[in-house]
């Protein structure tokens, strides 16, 4: 029987080989067009732009659409010209690199290491340089003993990689029971043993401790309560912990009997997700302003703020439960920790401690950033934090120590500046730390890292990017809001990903800097606050009251601070957008899109809630040419009477009924930006059933499914986008039932997956499975954290010096 051959893929160097062999010619004549455009980095764009006009001669075109060349460049995410070579940055899959070197004047080919690849692009802003001694941080060796896959199904599915793991090994050798046994002997809250006392010193006997125990609590009424059998349970060996009834504690004791006899994963995720593990968390996110008022449309304050406030709501909510399941009288905290800022404008961030509304346990605790100089009063730009940050997470240990008389158990870091004080303060602490980025800078500006040096002035991202380094590695896990943060999409690198390999020339250069398939990463998305954003349809729960003040807000004449334009006829359905008047945001790019389409015009008014309109009154750079912008396409396209440009709204239950007045107009939502991380607006809008369109460049590309549940677009390409808006627009005028169904969908799509509901189980069952492998795995990240240790004395803080320190303005 002839067996199957199992060929191997070749790799890129044998397909560019194999492409010089066959097209030799045609090969040297695109080559040389990128070696004629010079020194310099050529983006994916540029490559292809090349290779299509090449395919657009009959002759050259039929022999090189089937050369292997052409998929290579189809993959490929840059390309460093240095004449007479092209190195290139090949990415067949997501996380997957690979690097090669053609000498175009001689077509010979070379396979790069990820170090030769970096070296070679360092020439760019070095020139030739022979010295061996550049420092190369790698984090790949400490990794190495540790779990870890290959498949990118497992990518942003960490935990269930590890659950998988922890139950093979567990499965294959009882022995690895024994850091089980150990954890739940030595757990312990505020001094008081949890979970198994002294009398069970091993797992024979934690095995017949168990079934002693299952068959007296088979016995009892399923609800009794558990103080009714705390004494016989703790005869037995057992401590608080297991669960508040004779039901409760059953199933924990039978989910550790399952694992004890045939350990899978969903079991060990189950028992680990229910120990007793936190009550006390703090979120850290110290740049401000941080507040619950006034403070939305401020510099710097977007949605990082909108999602911890609904994320410690939704917090508290669950650890109550969990704790109450749990069978414990303990009283949970949550701090968020930030920066108080004695010259508060107005807003409550000069108070040391707030309480957040709608908790009971939950408080802002602000703690000021201080120098030699004494305090600093004034708010200062997030990337000119970092010389405040090793005194403000001093300063803030002491705080939270006060208010919680110990320390936490689980930290969460928010954004560069909040996940480097989280390092700080777990390594100090020895707990369960999380990072969530938000967003992180070096994706977001083109070849920040290889031209560092030139955005130094403004952003300082040589501390930031190091700080981010620091963090991701010290992190037990990390969460993200989409799959694209960790690892793009097929065309486009992950904002993770970029940290993988990458070089700033004259300080360091990174060949393993994160690793995308590492199990620390999980997709954990946020929702919207479903009190204040739900359907439209649910008429009784409308906010009436505001309907007057969302009309005139829409539709007064009056032109003024608060509102520029008119709208003529109010029965046309509403196209919607609300965002920071950001360049990024790219309002002004949907308002030119509006203005350039009389169809859209005719069939639809814009309204956008976006900054101020006042040049005068902007603090911000970009912002003012923003706002300029704005004016200018209002003149050129003359749009008062079909468009409505309202200054930032603060207040959260207006601007819910808000998008659900539009939904009323049977209008849409569109999120242009250039670029968006994940984008709050767009889960906001499609959870009060508002259709939406949404870019396709990051995040919400994967929020929507593109004609399921909302549509993409892409704001590179306005003319596709408003040609979209225009067939759905018409179509739903024509058929109603078109605007439902999307609406129907939208909605589907946030109860499925957006909800915070589903984020706090899931972080409270990650905060567990962490927190064990961490108790497991001790070893294996210390030496990862001492490292990070070196590279935060030797090179951050050294960094940090080269950072002018803000200082407050005389008065
Ligand atoms: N927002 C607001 N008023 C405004 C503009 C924005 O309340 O004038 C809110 C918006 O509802 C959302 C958050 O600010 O909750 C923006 O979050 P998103 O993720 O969309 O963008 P970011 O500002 O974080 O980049
Ligand atoms: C930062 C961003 O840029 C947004 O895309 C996110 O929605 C927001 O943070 C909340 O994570």
């Amino acid at each position: 029987m002839a067996t199957a051959k199992l060929d191997r893929v070749p790799s890129v160097k044998e397909r560019v080989e194999d492409s010089v062999r066959a097209h030799c010619n045609d090969l040297f004549s695109l080559l040389s067009r990128y070696v004629k455009q010079g020194k310099g980095i050529l983006q994916p764009h540029h490559l292809l732009d090349e290779l299509d006009s090449i395919l657009d001669d009959e002759q050259s075109g039929q022999s090189l659409s089937a050369c292997p060349f052409n998929e290579v460049l189809k993959s490929a995410q840059e390309a460093i010209v240095l004449p007479p070579f092209v190195a290139v940055a090949v990415r067949p899959t997501p996380g997957v690199w690979e690097y090669v070197r053609i000498n175009v004047n001689e077509l010979s080919v070379d396979e790069l290491t990820v170090s030769e690849y970096l070296r070679f692009k360092e020439e760019l802003v070095d020139g030739l340089s022979n010295t061996p001694f550049v420092l190369e941080l790698d984090f790949e060796p400490f990794n190495a003993t540790f779990p870890h896959s290959n498949q990118s199904s497992y990518i942003g599915n960490g935990v269930q990689f590890l659950n998988r793991h922890l139950s093979s090994i567990m499965f294959r050798n009882k022995d690895c029971l024994e850091p089980l046994l150990d954890f739940l002997r030595t757990h312990k809250h505020k001094g008081h043993t949890l979970m198994l006392n002294d009398r069970i010193q091993t797992i024979l006997k934690l095995e017949s401790a168990l079934s002693k125990a299952e068959d007296y609590l088979s016995r009892l009424p399923s609800d009794t309560p558990y103080s009714d059998f705390e004494y016989e349970l703790q005869g037995m060996g057992f401590e608080r912990g297991w669960g508040d009834s004779a039901t409760t504690v059953l199933e924990m004791m039978h989910l550790l009997l399952d694992i004890l006899h045939a350990p899978d994963p969903s079991t060990i995720e189950a028992f680990l997700g229910r120990i007793p593990i936190v009550f006390n968390v703090v979120i850290l996110s110290p740049h401000g302003y941080f507040g619950q008022a006034n403070v939305l449309g401020l510099p710097d304050t977007g949605g990082q703020i909108v999602y911890i406030l609904d994320q410690v709501r939704a917090l508290e909510n669950e650890m109550l439960l969990r704790i109450q399941k749990q069978g414990l009288d303990v009283t949970p905290r949550i701090l968020i920790v930030t920066r108080l800022i004695p010259d508060a404008k107005g807003t409550t961030c000069n108070q040391r401690l707030e309480t957040v509304s709608g908790t009971h346990h939950t408080y802002i605790l602000r703690v000021p950033f201080r120098s030699e100089k004494g305090i600093l009063h004034k708010w200062i730009s997030r990337f000119d934090v970092w010389p405040f940050l090793e005194a403000f997470a001093e300063d803030a240990a002491g705080e939270i120590a006060l208010e919680l008389q110990g320390y936490p158990d689980f930290i969460i870091g928010n954004y560069s500046d909040g996940n480097l004080v989280a390092s700080l303060l777990a390594h100090k602490m020895g707990i369960t730390q999380c990072t969530i980025a938000h967003a992180l800078e070096k994706t977001k500006y083109p070849d920040s890292d290889i031209y560092w040096k030139d955005f130094e002035d403004k952003y300082q991202f040589s501390c930031q990017f190091t700080a981010d380094l620091i963090a991701m590695n010290h992190a037990d896990f990390i969460i993200t809001s989409t799959y694209q943060e960790i690892a793009g999409a097929k065309n486009t690198v992950g904002q993770y990903e970029s940290y993988t390999a990458f070089t700033l020339p004259g300080l360091y250069r990174v060949v393993h800097g994160i690793d995308v398939f590492d199990p620390k990463f999980n997709i954990v998305s946020p929702g919207a606050d479903m009190s204040i954003y739900f359907p439209y349809f649910e008429k009784h729960r409308r906010l009436t009251a505001l309907h007057d003040s969302i009309e005139k807000l829409l539709f007064h004449t009056e032109q003024n601070e608060k509102h520029v334009g008119r709208l003529r006829d109010k029965s046309k359905p509403i196209i919607f957008s609300m965002a920071r008047l950001d360049r990024v945001k790219n309002i002004t790019g949907l308002v030119e899109c509006y203005g350039k389409s009389s169809e859209l015009r005719e069939l639809a008014n814009l309204v956008v809630i976006a900054g101020n309109n006042d040049v005068k009154k902007s603090k911000d750079r970009e912002e003012a040419e923003e706002i300029e912008k704005m004016h200018d396409l209002i003149k050129t396209y003359k749009l008062d009477g079909q468009f409505r440009w309202i200054s930032v709204q603060t207040n959260r239950a207006c601007n819910g009924e808000l998008y659900r007045c539009i939904a009323d107009t049977k209008g849409v939502f569109v999120q242009p930006a250039l670029y968006e991380s994940f984008g709050l607006t767009v889960v906001e809008a499609m959870t009060c059933g508002l259709p939406t369109f949404a870019t396709c460049q990051g995040g919400p590309a994967e929020i929507i499914e593109h004609g399921v549940s909302g549509f993409h677009i892409n704001p590179h390409h306005p003319d596709q986008a408003s040609a979209l808006m225009v067939d759905f627009l018409q179509r739903c005028k024509e058929d109603l039932s078109c605007w439902k169904k999307i609406s129907d969908a939208g909605l589907q799509r946030i109860y499925d997956r957006y909800t915070w509901k589903i984020y706090s189980e899931r972080l409270m069952t990650l905060a567990g499975v962490y927190g064990f492998w961490k108790h497991v795995s001790k070893l294996e990240r210390r030496a990862t954290r001492r490292y990070g240790e070196m590279l935060y004395i030797l090179k951050f803080r050294e960094l940090v010096k080269s950072v002018p320190q803000a200082v407050d303005n005389p008065c």
